[in-house]
């Protein structure tokens, strides 16, 4: 599919924000610091075969000593906006108690943000479920919403007269599948009626906190992050490959979109679902909570999929490449037969031969233009919601150069293509209003560990080094400028930004 925009400079509206994303678990340590205590992530690290190399979050990128460093990083980016997340055990470390400690470590963050003149861009949840609460039941347990709910009031009386945009949750979809059904993430139950359990919990979470947060900021901009796929099925001319992209498309997207923009659980996933007893779950009145009207839709976009009722290849198999390398599933072998939603069967994804990353994802740049079209007009459109790209970006494997730099051409392609795909969006109706890149630097990546990096700024685990990646001084003329440059334009200021 080509672009209008495939090649030439491509200039973004004014006011387009710029910004990089990281999370909490991901980049802090100090996990046993300030009084903070375990979170779902921590006890999930130390569970044998978990995480790659057995690595966990105890030192990641010292980020919780290095922060100043850091934001002064941010501001050789050119950034406008940072979103980072809240780490709740060490807000709350024992799922009830506030930790003024931990508090003061976000309030010294965002001082230091505001005096870089960085929009700070908050969100609450990225998958770190204080330990404390697991153990009373997780998110399966109806009664971990309103301990949510709880944690964000403190977070807004501690940070609201500096915090102004509020992220509730980053991808339910990840915390409930993943971490519930799949067990490829913390907490690592495998069961299809606690992942539907925890996804519908998490919504009320999300549904309860932004009343909560507008209720004592009215100005405040509210909203949550999902993240999506494009489902195509193989042959769209074969029914059977239309339901399955039907399904696919359903628990990924669906299951999230429509209750929390359209107020009602799709009548087809609730009949997928219905053996599951998901139907008990949900009370009288929680989905007018969830469907509260927010004003931002957050949008990851890694990649899409082609899925099929039938295996791909004689033998059933996946074709070489496409099976897991990056080794995202508990148990890679499952990939091509099993998807992790709660009604995985038959279900199996194809290889289309596209390149992929060092995840093993395929990289489709058209299916974020497509993906922001559909929800423009099917989701946010009719409420007024405005999109943000919240997470975009890529894993390749760094060379350091002899001289210590670190030259990432295909990240910066994967970045340059998605852009253009936005723009494209924004030309066909999407109202998108910025983009952060994924992420600022090298982190924890979950179950993989530190194997994959995924950042602007290259990280030296052994040294805690820091080295701005070719593709960081790129987005930092594309962040001062607010123009994607032509391919194969010089860019004679790369480098002295900032
Ligand atoms: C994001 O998750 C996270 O927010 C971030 O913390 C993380 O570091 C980053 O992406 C990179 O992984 O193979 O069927 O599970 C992205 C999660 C990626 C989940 C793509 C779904 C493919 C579908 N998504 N993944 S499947």
């Amino acid at each position: 599919t080509s672009s209008p925009h495939a090649t030439g400079a491509v200039t973004f509206p004014d006011g387009f924000l710029w910004g990089a994303a990281t999370a909490a678990f991901q980049i802090e340590g100090a996990s046993a610091e300030g009084g903070r205590e375990d979170s779902i992530w921590d006890a999930f690290c130390r569970v044998p075969g978990a995480v790659r190399n057995g690595d966990d979050g105890s030192v990641a990128d010292d980020h919780y000593h290095r922060y100043r460093e850091d934001v002064a990083l941010m501001r050789r980016l050119n950034l406008d906006t940072y979103r980072f997340s809240t780490s709740w055990a060490r807000v709350v470390p024992d799922g009830k108690t506030v930790n003024a400690e931990g508090l003061d470590f976000y309030s010294r963050l965002v001082d230091e943000l505001l005096g870089a003149d960085i929009l700070p861009w908050l969100t609450l949840y990225h998958w770190d479920l204080p330990q404390a609460l697991e153990e009373l039941g997780g998110w399966p347990n109806r009664d971990t919403a309103s301990r949510f709910v709880d944690y964000a009031v403190t977070m807004q009386e501690a940070l609201g007269d500096r915090v102004k945009v509020w992220t509730t949750l980053n991808e339910p979809w990840c915390s409930a599948f993943l971490g519930y059904t799949a067990g490829a993430h913390a907490p690592g139950r495998k069961s299809p009626a606690d992942g539907l359990a925890a996804a519908h919990h998490l919504m009320l979470a999300h549904g309860g906190a932004v009343r909560a947060l507008r209720e004592r900021d009215p100005e405040s901009v509210v909203g949550l992050t999902l993240n999506f796929t494009v489902s195509d099925p193989v042959d769209p001319s074969d029914p059977a490959d239309v339901d399955v992209a039907r399904r696919d498309d359903g628990m990924f997207n669906r299951f999230f979109l429509d209750p929390i923009l359209r107020g009602a659980y799709p009548q087809d996933l609730l009949d997928d679902v219905a053996h599951l007893g998901f139907t008990d779950v949900v009370h009288d009145g929680d989905l007018e909570v969830i469907s509260t009207p927010i004003d931002v839709l957050g949008v990851n976009y890694y990649n899409g999929g082609a899925v099929s009722a039938r295996p791909q290849g004689p033998t059933g198999e996946a074709p070489a490449g496409t099976a897991d390398p990056g080794g995202e599933r508990a148990d890679a072998a499952v990939w091509a037969t099993r998807s992790p939603n709660p009604v995985p069967d038959g279900i199996y994804h194809h290889g289309r031969g596209l390149p992929t990353t060092d995840m093993g994802w395929e990289v489709q740049p058209e299916g974020l233009t497509r993906l922001l079209t559909r929800l423009q007009q099917d989701y946010t459109g009719p409420r007024g919601t405005s999109m943000f790209i919240t997470e975009n970006g890529a894993a390749y494997p760094d060379v350091v150069q002899a001289d210590g730099s670190v030259d990432d051409p295909e990240r910066l392609a994967f970045v340059d293509a998605h852009l253009r795909a936005v723009r494209d969006a924004i030309d066909a109706g999407a109202d998108v209003r910025g983009y952060f890149a994924w992420s600022l630097m090298d982190n924890f990546e979950w179950a993989l560990g530190y194997a994959k990096r995924f950042g602007l700024v290259h990280v030296d685990y052994a040294t805690q080094e820091r080295t701005v990646k070719s593709s960081g001084r790129w987005y930092a003329d594309v962040a001062r400028t607010g123009v994607v440059p032509a391919h194969g334009a010089a860019t004679g200021d790369v480098g002295s930004t900032g």
